[in-house]
């Protein structure tokens, strides 16, 4: 092999990387994760906004690698705030000693591929220079923020924040007038604690979403014994779903039910409260008038908790529902009855300007002292797109996913040999449990690497063809789904200009079976150079 500084190179320290690290450095590989962030964790350290939590319960967002880990965690919550998070983080972070092999505060500016030598060369913003055999994405799908080009936004003096970057300093809106734009999850999220701090909170609206109750509390103890006393089995379990997640779907079609009897099923799914709503039927993101059922009776929910019915209308959506990813909400509804909070429609009346202390909607000016982004993500692309992935000759990763993202697997890219991502576009990933997605995968690429060293081979590379059927298979799944039906940010569609190609992987038991077959049968789809 060429002279290298590392086996690899991981770039990224959030639960992908972590877990990239501690599987390879187990293997023997010298490894080295690089971190832009002042602290390990990801998304869980720069997502730290009021109300910030995980949507999926967190006895299943969490490692399971590790049995003595699983056993020795306690989780307070059945779902788990950001601060809570990233203590674990950090405990898993001490408990493997992984540290040590990771240097914080380090931008990765390029990496660069050298096909004599079949090696990467990453360079730093800071100049750093460093070699490595392989190199591992591990960037995270919802970490490059997106905060929309409003006219007059160099001009507002006023504190803005986002939520994907939120400061490690709490920002005290007391006596406030603040500014939000966005009501997907983090705005959902954040609003109702913003309402309870400021003097008055104008949240600016676009899209109305789903959300449904999360009905958060601490978690019952016979429920964690039962789990970790289980816990193989119920993982298992997990990974033969479509989703990851261990609440089944219902088999039935909300069509081939009477009305009485679907009304019961939707509500006893809203009692348990959650994402597994969308599991009430088996066909509620593939037919579109099943889907208007389930949309229905989300909108009567939000009639009954919102006292002004003209308000309850402008919160209420018309669109498929589960096509963007519903929320999970405490309290969101109802903070809308609260008289310090306004909530002003972008669709009809977008926002013309920012000026310099305040926004200009529909000829008025409503003035601010702080302005919320709770504007999502240039989601599973952005943060690759940031660095200088240069592959064979000389290629850019940009140039080439200009029409759209295309990968094998989500793990491989054609023309850039040596290279995987961790949860990349055309994997499952968003529309799984983020956790096995990713323990499968940094599972998969280690073995590869494992093969790769016995075998001695020194480079592997998706196959061109393999990777264009791979492309079509998931936009044919996608396309007998309702999911390309909305302007959602799983096809790119929350930014200008970003072609419209659906990325995740819908089907996360077909998706572990295809990837083992894969190794089945040889790397199936990979070339290997010997
Ligand atoms: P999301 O879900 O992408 O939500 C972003 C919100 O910001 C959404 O309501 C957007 O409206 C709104 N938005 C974006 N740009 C604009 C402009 N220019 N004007 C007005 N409103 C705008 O991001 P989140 O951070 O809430 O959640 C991301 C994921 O994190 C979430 O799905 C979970 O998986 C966890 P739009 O719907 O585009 O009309």
């Amino acid at each position: 092999m060429a002279q290298t500084d590392y086996d690899v190179v991981v770039v990224g320290a959030g639960f992908a990387g972590l877990y990239m690290l501690h599987k390879l450095r187990s293997n023997g590989f010298s490894v080295r994760v690089y971190e832009a962030g002042s602290d390990i964790g990801g998304t869980w350290f720069w997502n730290r906004y009021p109300g910030a939590r995980c949507d999926v319960e967190s006895l299943e967002y969490s490692y399971q690698f590790s049995e003595e880990l699983q056993q020795e965690w306690e989780w307070s919550e059945k779902y788990a705030t950001q601060g809570e998070i990233l203590t674990y983080v950090n405990h898993v972070a001490d408990r493997f000693d992984l540290r040590k092999d990771i240097q914080l505060n380090t931008q990765i500016k390029s990496t660069t591929y050298d096909e004599d030598e079949n090696a990467w060369t990453v360079r730093t913003t800071e100049g750093a220079v460093i070699r490595s055999s392989y190199c591992v994405m591990a960037t995270g799908c919802l970490s490059s923020m997106n905060i929309p080009k409003i006219p007059g936004l160099d001009n507002y003096k006023k504190p803005t924040y986002h939520t994907g970057n939120w400061p490690h300093e709490e920002p005290d809106f007391t006596g406030k007038r603040v500014g939000i734009i966005g009501t997907g999850s983090s705005g959902v999220q954040s609003i109702p604690l913003i309402a309870e701090q400021a003097d008055h909170l104008y949240v600016f609206q676009r899209t109305p979403s789903y959300a449904i109750p999360a009905y958060n509390g601490p978690y019952d103890p016979d429920y964690v014994r039962d789990r970790k006393e289980n816990y193989a089995h119920y993982r298992a379990e997990a990974k033969k779903s479509r989703s990851g997640f261990l609440l089944s779907v219902n088999d039935a079609n909300a069509m081939d039910c009477d009305g009485q009897e679907r009304e019961m099923t939707y509500e006893a799914r809203w009692t348990r409260g959650g994402l597994t709503f969308l599991g009430a039927f088996n066909d509620l993101l593939i037919d579109k008038t099943a889907n208007d059922t389930a949309a229905e009776f989300v909108r009567r929910k939000i009639r009954k908790v919102v006292e002004d019915p003209e308000l309850a209308e402008k919160l209420s959506p018309d669109t498929v529902i589960g096509c963007k990813r519903m929320c999970v909400d405490t309290n969101y509804y109802q903070t809308y009855n609260r008289s310090n909070v306004t909530l002003r429609n972008v669709r009809d009346t977008p926002i013309e300007e920012l000026t310099e202390d305040g926004i200009r909607q529909g000829g008025e000016e409503i003035k601010l002292d702080a302005l919320v982004f709770a504007t999502g993500f240039d989601a599973m692309t952005g943060a690759l797109s940031k660095i200088d992935i240069r592959g064979r000759g000389g290629r850019s990763l940009k140039e080439k996913w200009a029409e759209g993202a295309k990968t094998y697997l989500g793990l491989a890219i054609f023309g850039f040999p040596n290279m995987f991502i961790v949860t990349g576009p055309g994997s499952p990933s968003v529309l799984a449990n983020m956790m096995p997605a990713i323990e499968h995968h940094v599972e998969w690429i280690a073995d590869c690497l494992i093969y790769m060293r016995n075998s001695e081979s020194r480079e592997i590379e998706a196959v061109d063809k393999a990777e264009e059927n791979w492309v079509r298979h998931t936009n044919e799944i996608a396309g007998n789904s309702l999911f390309p039906t909305c302007n959602s940010w799983y096809l790119g569609a929350n930014i200008p200009g970003k072609p419209r190609v659906f990325m995740p992987y819908l089907g996360f038991q077909r998706y572990l079976e295809v990837c083992e077959q894969v190794v089945e049968k040889g790397y199936e789809g990979f070339s290997l150079k010997p």
